[in-house]
């Protein structure tokens, strides 16, 4: 190695489980590679295709390196440079403006395009609380199962993700691991080697599925349906842990009884799916129940993108307890275990400068519903018609639901739009300043997981490419310029980092080997111990029959259900294509080749008497829109679902538009969550 050679460590910054530990070499300033640090054991040295093409994506020659406005009409494009304070001090200026009318006009729309907890809501948080601003209601990814694993398991808690390597049965729900949990598959397949058996839950053959020994290919949004027949068979066959039962569960006689109302005919008859199947891996269940035998279960996001998807997560989240699957730490279920973080949340965010703007509680926008909610005019209910947006970290304008009206919204020419960015996405060419945000390799952070439990620390590797600015960097300029001068907006990032998790993680750990596992109990709730209000695992919830809700897990139709609409006989679901991370890394070129095209599988049973053929352009319609694409005839798909694969840009797709063209903005049972997955269309050839 030269002299000049280093090697950073870092994290992944993005929106996937697996949150892996980096080793970006340096040489004379230059990121040359990026790989996994095979000392954290989650990690273990391997990362996906997408991240070991950092560099690619770093150096893009499209990467967005000075502060651009806007020459040209909105979604055109068309910028020029302009320096920063420019930039910064019409911004501030401009906000200021509709600020001093009515602060909750601005809304800030931010996801999950960095993990990072200093890049993510550290700084920003700050700003638009002491502006006042009206707060985004984070509900695109993961609510609706968040809602639902609280009101059973009392939080976002579970196994801990490397005891899958010694579960005997492994049920992979909602999930395409090889693609999106690459990590967990890794413990999977050691499992595997052990003589465990994996089941995949996934109306899609994916390349999960494949490898898996069983795959049950249900009807999206049917989930609750298949656990209710499987606790059938549990009660029938008495493969129950009764005193686990007894010590730790409430509401057990109320969801036996419910249980009892779901023999496997009725629920395969509502899945989609032969009985015996359901029989079958309820027998799996028994035979490691009476072997004494850990079961796991790998939920994922996956299945809570329905009309039902928070009770369908309630109802598989019964399932471990009623096994009593728990008192083992290779049993149980593991949807997220962000719960087990101990952030501090306030001391980054600092709610309480809310007292300071002038709004003390500022209306809540559903970042689901951003395309009515850009359309809506002022009123009563609603509140200010949304005037100024501030986009970062997050691109709407093509992973929102009902594309077509969030294009629309964010078309307007009387809504001013700032969007921190690194490349000009869809949601970039409609802004009127898009400023220059560094990546992962340019600014330190600190990220949790939701798939682990290790905290990870990240140093810049390489100085900030050209005119690029850390997201906290935009957000103290703009803060001094709108003349707020608490002492927290001076804030540094290494600061920020060491706030995150204050005492509760030692930093000196962090900086010597770039991770820190936290110090937690090998079985969350071997002897119950659950974070509810009752301390149990509550089969039945008060809290939601309080609300006026069923208070056992409901199974709920979709809103679209298959058959509810004969013009748009076919579902559609819309997961993730391998190589990109939701519209992350759809314009790095390397990773585009592997995907080809915007692609939708179809059954030969939906393709031949449609005329379609693999490989011929198809249209995908309903009454929102149309979406063109190729499609891949095969069994991918099952008989009366397609898959279009998620998420292209819209100006990179065949007819500028994306999946979500046809998706809409309906919400999930719990946690106000959209329904990318509950979606009617009908397909011909183009
Ligand atoms: N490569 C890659 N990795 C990713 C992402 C990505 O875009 N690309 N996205 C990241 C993000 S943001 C998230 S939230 C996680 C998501 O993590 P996962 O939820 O594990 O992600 P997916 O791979 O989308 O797996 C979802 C699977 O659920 C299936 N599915 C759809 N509807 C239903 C249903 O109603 N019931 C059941 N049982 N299954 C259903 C889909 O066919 C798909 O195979 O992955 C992260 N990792
Ligand atoms: N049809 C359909 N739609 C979906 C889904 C689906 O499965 N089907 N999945 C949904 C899910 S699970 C999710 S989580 C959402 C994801 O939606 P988003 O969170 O919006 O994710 P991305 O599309 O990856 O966009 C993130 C953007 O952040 C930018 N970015 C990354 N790091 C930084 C940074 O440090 N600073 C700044 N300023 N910008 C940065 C990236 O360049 C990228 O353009 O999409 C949802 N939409
Ligand atoms: S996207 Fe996921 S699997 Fe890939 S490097 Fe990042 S954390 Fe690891
Ligand atoms: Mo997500």
């Amino acid at each position: 190695m030269s002299a000049s050679t280093q090697v950073i460590r870092g994290a992944c910054p993005h929106d996937c489980p697996d949150t892996c530990a980096l080793l970006t070499t340096v040489t004379d300033g230059v990121a040359v590679k990026v790989q996994g640090n095979p000392a954290h054991p989650q990690t273990g040295g391997v990362l996906c295709t997408k991240v070991s093409r950092y560099t690619e994506r770093t150096y893009h020659p499209e990467r967005v390196l000075t502060p651009l406005r806007r020459t040209g009409p909105k979604g055109s494009g068309r910028f020029e440079p302009v320096g920063w304070a420019e930039a910064l001090d019409d911004i501030a200026a401009r906000l200021q403006a509709i600020a001093i009318r009515d602060p909750q006009a601005i809304l800030p729309y931010s996801y999950a395009g960095t993990m990072g907890l200093v890049q993510g809501e550290s700084i920003a948080a700050r700003f638009f609380h002491r502006l006042g601003a009206s707060r985004l209601d984070r509900t695109i990814c993961a609510s609706a199962g968040a809602a639902g694993l609280e009101y059973t398991l009392g939080g976002k808690l579970g196994m801990r993700v490397e005891f899958f390597a010694e579960s005997r049965l492994i049920l992979i729900w909602g999930s395409n691991s090889i693609g999106s949990n690459l990590h967990f598959w890794r413990y999977a397949q050691e499992a595997k080697r052990q003589g465990a058996k994996l089941v995949c839950i996934d109306p899609r053959r994916s390349e999960t599925a494949d490898k898996c020994h069983e795959h049950l290919a249900i009807l999206p949004g049917t989930d609750a349906a298949l656990a209710y027949a499987l606790m059938h068979e549990c009660i029938v066959h008495g493969w129950l842990d009764h005193g686990y039962i007894a010590r730790h569960t409430l509401g057990w006689p109320q969801l036996r009884d419910r249980a009892l109302e779901w023999p496997p005919e009725r629920a395969a008859a509502v899945c989609g799916i032969a009985a015996e199947q359901i029989v079958k891996l309820a027998q799996d269940i028994g035979r490691c129940f009476e072997r004494q035998e850990p079961i796991a279960i790998r939920l994922n996001y996956g299945m809570q993108r329905t009309r039902g998807g928070g009770n369908a997560v309630r109802a598989v989240a019964c399932l471990p307890a009623v096994l009593g699957a728990w008192r083992h730490r290779a049993g149980g279920l593991l949807l997220s275990n962000s719960g087990a973080f101990p952030l501090q949340r306030d001391v980054l965010q600092r709610p309480d400068l809310l007292q300071r703007s002038g709004v003390p509680a500022p209306r809540f926008i559903n970042m689901s519903t951003i395309g009515d909610d850009l359309l809506r005019p002022a009123s009563p209910e609603f509140g200010p018609r949304i005037e100024a947006l501030v986009v970062y970290n997050s691109n709407p304008v093509a992973v929102a639901p009902e594309s077509g009206k969030v294009a629309a919204g964010f078309a307007r020419d009387d809504l001013f739009t700032v969007v921190l960015e690194h490349f000009l996405t869809d949601t970039a060419d409609h802004a009127d300043y898009v400023l220059p945000a560094t990546t992962q390799l340019e600014h330190w952070d600190i990220h949790a997981s939701y798939g682990h439990t290790d905290v990870l620390l990240n140093r810049p590797a390489i100085a900030p490419l050209g005119q690029a600015w850390p997201n906290t960097q935009i957000f103290r300029e703009l803060a001094r310029r709108m003349g707020f001068d608490e002492p927290c907006f001076n804030d540094d990032d290494e600061t920020l980092c060491r706030q995150a998790f204050g005492a509760a993680v030692d930093f000196d750990t962090l900086l010597q080997q770039g991770f820190a596992s936290l110090p937690l109990p090998d079985a969350p709730f071997a002897a119950g111990g659950f974070p509810t209000p009752s301390g149990k695992c509550e089969f039945f919830s008060e809290r939601l029959q309080a609300q006026g809700m069923d208070g056992l897990p409901q199974v709920l139709p979709n809103h679209e259900a298959v058959g509810s609409d004969p013009r748009y006989p076919l579902a559609m679901i819309s997961p993730p294509a391998r190589h990109f991370l939701n519209s992350t890394f759809v314009n790095v070129q390397s990773l585009r080749d592997v995907e080809g095209e915007p692609v939708l599988e179809m059954h030969p049973d939906d393709a031949t008497p449609r005329g379609v053929a693999d490989g011929d352009r198809v249209i995908v319609f309903n009454d929102r829109g149309r979406y063109e694409c190729v499609a891949r005839v095969g069994q991918r798909a099952r008989p009366g679902v397609v898959n279009g694969l998620g998420i292209w840009w819209r100006k990179l797709g065949l007819n500028g538009t994306n999946v979500n063209e046809l998706t809409h903005q309906r919400l999930t049972d719990l946690g106000r969550a959209p329904t990318f997955y509950d979606c009617l269309v009908e397909v011909r050839r183009a």
